[in-house]
Parts: structure tokens; C-alpha cells; sequence
């Protein structure tokens, strides 16, 4: 078929020696063949790695993760095939939110490193054909930022402007708004007696976008990683950037403090700002942008993501990670249904027109997927391993986190004591010491919900500390490293780290996966996961069991003319139209 692209991905390996950015050796540029969805592009083919590097590998066993025990582990990540590592923020903070409190964008943080380390990685990446996405966390700063230092220091800074400042009212803050991590929204600061605006922790302080100067030093900031060599930017809550500036009170006759969303959540020029800085910064470089951007719905998403508006190659929407949240917010859980899961990624898989999905169902900010989609007792691996098959191979840039190759689980710690998350940590304090909620039900929600759950280190082999450090660990690694480990996993090769692998090949080597179109098959059963991949004359089926039972399924798609391609389980049933599912069995065919 005309269109049709024969042969591999492209993203097949980039050789970048100099500090300076060469001409990809291997990788053809945006090739500009033509393909169904549009013009192929490295980001669209890319299979990302986000490293939490706080909790990844630990190089001097001070119990923190750093960036030369990244380095120690590339061999790892290009073994396990990924081409683009998405680096969780290293710049110098004080880690009140753990590095998305940034007090200097162009140093590396005390506890990972050096810039020559950083270097070192970035060529360690490149050399074995890794692109690497930095976060760009400019929504705030952390309050111990040069720029929120002078700013503060006078009502007449010339950096008073970079943030926002309101007098009280009435003796209280500016306005009702509520902070994401508990509290007001708002510091009072002694010196210059006024509040300012944090939407986050007090110590992350909300940048005003509105400033020119603002942009500017941010965009400034970009080329100067850019220029590094960075291959592009996951952007935190980028869709907040944009503020009503009157900074309303939200209405609502309830008293209290309550989530202002709603003026700066989509704000009124996000998408003047992100097609200024695609302008000034992005459009320059080959690289590959991806929004953060919670709240965002489809409509929202495609304004973002068309290619034609010239603003971000893709965002990170929250309709699955919101899925079993209730309407007291994330820490009640409430039930769903696979029909709700599958009506959400059919949406999205068919409805982004010129724009391009993120996919992932874990992160640093979220359960363990094993734990929230699967089951992560007796059919860890099976369903560890039907999820992977669902991430890598639908219509969009997968992003696998780390440890979710091995299984990795949720944490039940006994005692708030052993978390560190400043979430956790303000909502345990707020739950029963100010609602007086009963401490086992406030940490069952934590076991439920707590970022924390992700951020558990590493878990590289079954020595103590699961060999993430001989020190101390920041935070406690998960008790069940001594089973579930890369070492272990290395050595089967039923493992679910060896599925992964197999399926990130099989990605790689089918464009379908990529470019295919999408289309849903039983949209309402109630176990099966079902749909197609279609790329001019290739077809494949994916069959997926989210449930824990036994399943006679017949798909109405006759498959009896197929090749089984890829599975969890070893199949027999082949060339048969009634499939025996077995608990979390997962299934793919290439439809001859
Ligand atoms: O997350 C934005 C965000 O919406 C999350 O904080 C989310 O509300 C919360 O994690 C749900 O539990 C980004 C970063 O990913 C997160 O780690 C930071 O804490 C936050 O921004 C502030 O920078
Ligand atoms: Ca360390």
C-alpha cells in the first residue's frame, strides 16, 4: 500500500560522542516517509524509561540513588531495549517534594552528582542508542531559587514580579484556594508582609507566566540543556502555567480551603505561552515534548498535542490514573470496570486525530500498576505480564516505570513513620490529627493510593537493601525484594523483565504497534480486554483476561486463520476460534 512503511523502526541507534549535538549517525531524522498516522517520527516509535533516580541505584551508599548508579546500569536498560530514558528531575533542590523544588535549573542536586557525572550519563545513553528527556519543572520554583530569594527580599525586586504576591484579605490569605499537598495555597512572608502563591508545598512557589521575563529565562534555561544534548522534556503540570490573574476566590459557601482548578487549569494562555516557547526553543532541535498535564480532557489534549498548533508532541492525560479515585478525591478508592477502563483508552486511542497518545499506567506519582490493575498475589507475574502486552502495544508512545518490568509491587508499611512523601506525610497529619480519622483507615488509604508505593528503591538483586545501596535507604526498600528482583528475573526466562523484553522487541520490529489503526472488539464484556491493530494489509488481534477466571471466549473476529505471535501462557489452542483463557492471560495474534 502506498504509505506503507516496510522494515524496522527507526529509532534504531544513536551514536553521539561530542558534548555538542552531532547529526544522528544512525537515526534518520524524522524520515518523513508517510505513514497512515501522518509523518513518522522517532518519538512516535520511541519506548520510554522513566527512572526516579532518588530510589534507582545507589553509587556511594549514602542510601540515595545518584547518577553514577545510573550509569553503573545502563547495560541494563539497553539490554531491556528501551531507546528514550525520561530522568526525573536532578537539579540542585532542597527535596521538599523531591526534586520538583528546584532551586538552581543549570546544577546538578548535592545528593546525585555533578555535572560531569550528568555528562557522563548523557554519553553513557547516547553511545548505546538511549535518548534522554529531562523534566522540566517550571510551573514553580523552589522557594530557595535565586530568583524567589531576591524576590522576596523586596517589594521592589525586579524579581518581585516572577511569582505571585497578594496583601491579605481581611486578615486572611488572598483567597480560598487550597494547596495540592493540604492547607491554604498561600505563605504570609514577614518581610515584605505580604502572601504569595504556592500551588503545591510552601516551598514550591508558582511562577508568573504572565511576566515575559518569566518565559524568557525559561526558555533561556531549555537551550542551554538543549545545547547539552538533551533529546527533549517531560513538563510538569505545564497546564497550570497559566493563571486567571485576579486569582478569584473559588465560590462556594462552604468555609475552608478548596482546589482553585478551575482558574488555572487550562488557564487562559497556556496555549499562547506553549506556542511561543515551541517558537523560540522547541521548533530548533529534533527532540521530543511531552505535557503533564493533570485534569486535561480529550478536547483539551488535542489543542495541546495536534502537530499542526505547533506546541507538544503529546501529554500525559489522567483518565485511567483517575479511574478508582471517588468523589472525596484520590485517597477514597472507589470501584471500576473494565468496560469504564476500555470506553477511557478507546477514546483516546480514536479520538486524538492529529495529535499522539502517552501511554503508561505507572509512575513516580502512582500505585504500582501490578498492584491497581492486576492482581500482585498469586497472579503477579500473569498479570504483570497481560498489562505490559496492553502498555506496548497500542497507538502511542509507551512509557514503562521503573521497576514495573520486574512486578514490582505496592508497599504496605506498618507506620507512617516509614514514608517520606510530603503528600503522604500532609494528609496523614491532616487526617488524624485535625479530622481525628482513624489511623488504620487513613493508612489503608496510603497503602491504596501513596506515591510512595513507587518510590520504594530498586530492587536489583536479594542482598540487604535488595542491592540498591550498602547504606542506609533514604526509605525502606519493599520486603519482597528477595523474590522479586532483577537478578532473579534474569535468570528466568519465563520472567516478567524477559516478557517485557520480548514485547519491546516485538514493538520495535512492528510498525503496526506504532502506526496501526486502533479498534476496539466487545467493547462491553466485562473481562476481556479485545482489539485490532491495523496497518495497511497487517492485522493483529490482542486478547487480553483482566480477570482471575478461567474464560471460554470466542472472539467474533474469526482468528482461525491466524499466527499466534506473543503470550504469557504457552498455547495450545491454536488455529481454534474458542479460546480457554486462563487467569490474566494475555494474547497476541497477527491475523494472516
Ligand atoms: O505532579 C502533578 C500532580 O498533579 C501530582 O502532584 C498529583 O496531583 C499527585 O501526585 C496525585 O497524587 C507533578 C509531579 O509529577 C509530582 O511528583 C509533583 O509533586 C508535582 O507535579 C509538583 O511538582
Ligand atoms: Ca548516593
Amino acid at each position: 500500500m502506498d504509505g506503507m512503511i516496510q522494515g524496522k523502526n527507526i529509532l534504531n541507534g544513536k551514536n553521539v560522542t561530542g558534548q555538542e549535538k552531532t547529526e544522528d549517525k544512525n537515526i534518520q531524522k524524522s524520515s518523513g516517509e508517510k505513514c497512515f498516522s501522518g509523518e513518522r517520527k522517532w518519538w512516535k516509535e520511541a519506548i520510554v524509561y522513566q527512572i526516579y533516580p532518588r530510589s534507582f541505584k545507589d553509587s556511594n551508599d549514602d542510601g540515595i540513588g545518584d547518577l553514577k548508579g545510573i550509569i553503573s546500569r545502563l547495560d541494563y536498560l539497553q539490554e531491556l531495549g528501551i531507546n528514550v530514558v525520561w530522568l526525573s528531575p536532578v537539579y540542585k533542590s532542597p527535596n521538599d517534594d523531591n526534586g520538583y523544588d528546584v532551586s538552581d535549573y543549570c546544577d546538578i542536586m548535592d545528593e546525585f552528582g555533578t555535572l560531569e557525572d550528568w555528562e557522563q550519563l548523557r554519553d553513557g545513553l547516547h553511545k548505546r542508542g538511549i535518548r534522554l528527556i529531562m523534566d522540566l519543572v517550571v510551573n514553580h520554583t523552589s522557594d530557595e531559587h535565586q530568583w524567589f530569594i531576591e524576590s522576596r527580599s523586596s517589594v521592589d525586586s525586579p524579581y518581585r514580579d516572577y511569582y505571585f504576591w497578594r496583601d491579605g484579605k481581611n486578615g486572611r490569605e488572598p483567597n480560598n484556594w487550597c494547596s495540592a499537598f493540604g492547607g491554604s495555597a498561600w505563605e504570609y512572608d514577614e518581610n515584605t508582609k505580604q502572601y504569595y502563591l504556592h500551588i503545591f508545598s510552601k516551598k514550591q512557589v508558582d511562577l508568573r507566566w504572565d511576566n515575559p521575563k518569566v518565559r524568557q529565562d525559561v526558555y533561556k534555561m531549555m537551550k542551554w540543556w538543549l545545547d547539552k544534548g538533551v533529546d527533549g522534556f517531560r513538563m510538569d503540570v505545564i497546564n497550570y502555567t497559566s493563571k486567571v490573574d485576579e486569582l478569584p476566590d473559588v465560590k462556594t459557601d462552604e468555609p475552608g480551603y478548596h482546589w482553585g482548578g478551575e482558574y488555572f487549569v487550562n488557564g487562559p494562555r497556556v496555549h499562547e505561552y506553549l506556542q511561543e516557547m515551541n517558537r523560540e526553543v522547541l521548533s530548533k532541535y529534533d527532540i521530543m515534548t511531552v505535557g503533564e498535564t493533570p485534569n486535561v480532557t480529550l478536547e483539551d489534549a488535542k489543542l495541546f498535542t495536534d502537530e499542526d498548533r505547533k506546541e507538544l508532541n503529546m501529554v500525559f492525560q489522567f483518565e485511567i490514573m483517575d479511574l478508582d479515585v471517588g468523589p472525596e478525591g484520590k485517597w477514597q478508592t472507589v470501584p471500576w470496570t473494565l468496560p469504564e477502563f476500555k470506553r477511557i483508552i478507546t477514546k483516546w486511542q480514536k479520538g486524538l486525530g492529529n495529535g499522539w497518545n502517552s501511554i503508561f499506567f505507572g509512575s513516580h506519582d502512582a500505585p504500582r500498576m501490578v498492584s491497581r490493575f492486576g492482581n500482585d498475589g498469586i497472579y503477579r507475574v500473569e498479570s504483570a505480564k497481560m498489562l505490559a502486552t496492553l502498555l506496548l502495544t497500542l497507538k502511542g508512545t509507551p512509557y514503562i516505570y521503573q521497576g514495573d518490568e520486574i512486578g514490582m509491587t505496592n508497599v504496605r508499611f506498618p507506620v507512617i513513620d516509614d514514608y517520606r512523601d510530603i503528600e503522604i506525610l500532609n494528609m496523614y497529619r491532616e487526617a488524624v490529627y485535625e479530622r481525628n480519622l482513624p489511623v488504620d483507615q487513613v493508612m489503608q488509604a496510603i497503602h491504596l493510593k501513596g506515591r510512595d508505593n513507587a518510590r520504594t528503591p530498586m530492587q536489583w538483586d536479594d542482598s540487604k537493601h535488595g542491592g540498591f545501596t550498602k547504606g542506609e535507604p533514604w526509605i525502606k526498600v519493599n520486603p519482597n525484594y528477595k523474590t522479586i528482583n532483577v537478578k532473579e528475573a534474569m535468570k528466568d526466562p519465563e520472567s516478567i523483565l524477559h516478557y517485557y523484553k520480548r514485547l519491546i522487541k516485538l514493538r520495535k520490529d512492528t510498525l503496526a504497534f506504532v502506526y496501526g489503526d486502533y479498534d476496539i472488539i466487545d467493547e462491553d464484556n466485562g473481562d476481556i480486554f479485545a482489539y485490532k491493530r491495523t496497518y495497511g494489509n497487517e492485522k493483529y488481534i490482542v486478547v487480553l483476561n483482566f480477570s482471575d477466571k478461567n474464560i471460554k471466549y470466542t472472539l467474533p473476529e474469526k482468528i482461525s486463520c491466524s499466527e499466534f505471535v506473543e503470550g504469557n501462557y504457552k498455547v495450545d489452542d491454536k488455529g481454534t476460534d474458542l479460546l480457554e483463557l486462563r487467569p490474566y492471560e494475555a494474547r497476541i495474534y497477527k491475523i494472516l
